[in-house]
């Protein structure tokens, strides 16, 4: 299910500079002074008028990316899906800060208010918005819709939406400037790394779906109920979260790495092109260095079991947006 984006409402956007953010040591500010001790447990940034942003420490380590083939809803060929979650071992190899929780719609605004800056949905006049009609969920471009209107109520403590993988850079563009600290989207690595937890199962709960319930706002039994005319082939997780459209962050269960909302709610854009994983160990792996697509993790609240594995891949162009498609940022120690 819930694979048809058929409109991709590709906007070509402002080129942004490379924010990758585990790319060396480098990524480490000068002015701070050599630090003897570990880096603190959690660092949270001032966001200007009252707005700020949580982060939690993530350690360096290893651990496997990608799925067995063995796992319930891996890609398969049969299926006609790419073949893209080759398991392989991935070192970090230093520690980093990933948001607690998504970018939400307070913190997205704090950084409008203070650059003045317009997404692609603002400056084109129209996104993609997945609209409930009928029982039936549809995908339809619409105007005037954007972070600021997605098709959906949120409040200040929901995830941001509407954003594409260009405004997501501009964010973190922003606040590396405000801040002084090196800010980025986490790599696709980084981002397995911290969901997982060091959990090696389908989910970090384990690998039963029916087990997720309190983790997280996915395509539940609240959404199944709101759309009965949904297609017979359109998976749903057996428990209810309570929400059909976004959920304010933190709501669920922290990981055991304290992070939130690692699975569903909003897909979060990674820094990553999309492509096929390295072969043997990697240390620090950045992606291919050519591809139109970018990265997202995670699922989002209409997104099934299979898309809500800590090893699925999804990809879309760099100026896409829906509402469901958020960002979480990373910064270095
Ligand atoms: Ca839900």
């Amino acid at each position: 299910m819930l694979k048809t984006f058929g409109a991709a409402a590709v906007a070509v956007g402002i080129l942004l500079a490379g924010v990758l953010l585990n790319a060396g040591g480098s990524a480490a500010q000068a002015q701070e002074p050599a630090a003897a001790s570990q880096p603190a447990r959690e660092l949270t940034l001032d966001l200007g008028g009252g707005a700020s942003l949580r982060l939690v420490l993530i350690p360096a380590g290893k651990f496997v990316m990608g799925s067995p083939v063995t796992e319930k809803g891996r890609s398969t060929k049969e299926a006609g899906y790419k073949i893209d979650e080759t398991q392989h071992e991935v070192t970090i190899s230093k520690p980093f800060y990933l948001g607690a929780t998504h970018v939400t719609v307070d913190q997205f605004a704090a950084f409008v208010k203070d650059s003045g800056y317009q997404t692609e949905a603002e400056k084109s006049g129209f996104s993609v918005a997945a609209v409930i009609k009928d029982g039936k969920l549809e995908l339809k471009r619409t105007p005037g819709v954007s972070w600021r209107a997605p098709s959906f109520p949120q409040k200040g403590d929901h995830p941001v939406v509407q954003v594409s993988w260009n405004d997501a850079c501009a964010f973190c563009v922003w606040l590396t400037k405000k801040s002084g600290r090196k800010v980025g989207l986490p790599t696709e690595a980084q981002w397995e790394y911290a969901c997982r937890a060091g959990a090696t199962t389908v989910y970090m709960w384990g690998d039963n779906p029916d087990d997720g319930r309190g983790w997280g706002n996915c395509a539940d039994q609240s959404l199944r109920k709101a759309l009965p005319n949904a297609p017979n082939d359109w998976a749903f997780f057996n428990w209810d979260d309570g929400y059909v459209y976004t959920s304010p962050v933190g709501s669920f269960k922290p990981s055991a790495w304290g992070l939130y909302d690692m699975i569903g709610n909003a897909w979060q854009w990674c820094q990553d092109r999309y492509g096929d994983y390295d072969q043997g160990p990697v240390t620090d792996p950045t992606g291919p260095d050519k591809g139109a697509f970018r990265t997202l993790r995670g699922g989002s609240w209409w997104y099934n079991p299979r898309y809500c594995r800590s090893a699925n891949r999804f990809r879309h162009m760099p100026g896409d947006r829906f509402d469901n498609f958020g960002f979480r940022v990373a910064a270095a120690p």
